[in-house]
């Protein structure tokens, strides 16, 4: 197919009453996904929360994550935490529950210089061995990796694909035109159109929790030359997210998911579960899906 690194959901990460990983709710996202026909799992981005969980937490959700997938899905973990030391434990712990592959984004809060960014990705390779998908989020890290950094590390380093999760198309063409073999996953829903469009293997993203069956279409649609029926599926799922976008990503998401009955809405500190009125609004905004 046109989309070799496939279509993934980026996980979102249960919790039990007393904040322990909901084992059961885990089994029931990631069934889920297999039934969207999604190709595999990112697990501890942004959707997962990652940056609130310790790595003692991000261990067990690994654990359970590899054990319901049962070896049929991608696995992928992101590993990235303040602290490099946690950084690497939470890439140990990856290669311990059998993931294939690491991901993370740059060291983030210090502006930190790309000869040190360089080496934050080598050493959190040194310390798994599994190969790598580079991370590119400037709307959350506030860092904007250069394309001349994509190129640079998939020269020395296993880099197994980027996640690029930026509105910038401008810099994705040359991304893609200057890449090597590196797959490149697109990750803004909500363009998903234009990321595939100029030539993204894939995509990874939150939404497709739920729209990963339309996502999958809409792929298929642009790949078939269908561009005004992409483009219509685009629109579709634009109606939804917005609605998800103005409630609070990822809280919105996991609401959402508790409204299938697939896990509990509660999120990790400092995050607030979604009021009631939200919740209103996103069972209406789900009603308005089933609908088509
Ligand atoms: O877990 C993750 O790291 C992600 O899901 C990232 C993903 O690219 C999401 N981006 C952000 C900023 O969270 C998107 O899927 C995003 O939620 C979606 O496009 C709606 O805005």
């Amino acid at each position: 197919s046109h989309y070799k690194a496939g279509f993934l959901t980026a996980l979102t990460t249960p919790f039990t009453a007393s904040g322990k990983i909901d084992g059961k709710a885990v089994s029931a996202l990631v069934q889920n996904a297999k039934n969207l026909g999604l190709d595999g799992l990112y697990v501890g981005g942004s959707t997962g929360e990652g940056f609130l969980l310790s790595p003692e937490i991000r261990a067990e959700l690994f654990e359970s994550v590899a054990e319901a997938a049962d070896g049929s899905l991608k696995l992928i973990a992101q590993v990235g935490a303040i602290e490099v030391a946690h950084a690497e434990r939470n890439a140990v712990s990856a290669a311990k529950a059998g993931f294939h592959e690491v991901s993370s984004t740059p060291p983030i809060y210090f502006k930190h210089t790309l000869a040190e960014m360089k080496d934050y990705y080598r050493d959190l390779q040194s310390a798994c061995d599994l190969p790598m998908v580079l991370y590119n989020i400037p709307a959350l890290t506030g860092v904007s990796l250069p394309n001349q950094f994509f190129f640079d590390l998939s020269e020395d380093m296993n880099i197994s694909g980027i996640k690029y999760t930026s509105t910038d198309i401008i810099q994705l063409v040359g991304l893609l035109d200057g890449l090597k073999d590196v797959p490149v996953y697109y990750g803004v829903d909500e363009m998903l159109v234009a990321g595939l469009s100029v030539g993204s293997h894939g995509g990874i993203g939150s939404t497709y929790n739920i729209l990963g069956r339309e996502y999958r279409e809409l792929a298929e649609y642009l790949a078939s030359g269908n561009l005004s029926a992409a483009d219509e599926l685009q629109a579709r799922a634009n109606r939804f997210i917005d609605v998800l976008v103005s409630v609070g990503m990822p809280t919105a998401l996991k609401a959402c998911l508790e409204i299938r009955g697939l896990c509990s809405a509660r999120p990790m500190r400092p995050f607030h579960a979604v009021s009631k009125d939200d919740m209103k609004r996103l069972e209406v905004a789900l009603e308005k899906l089933d609908q088509k």
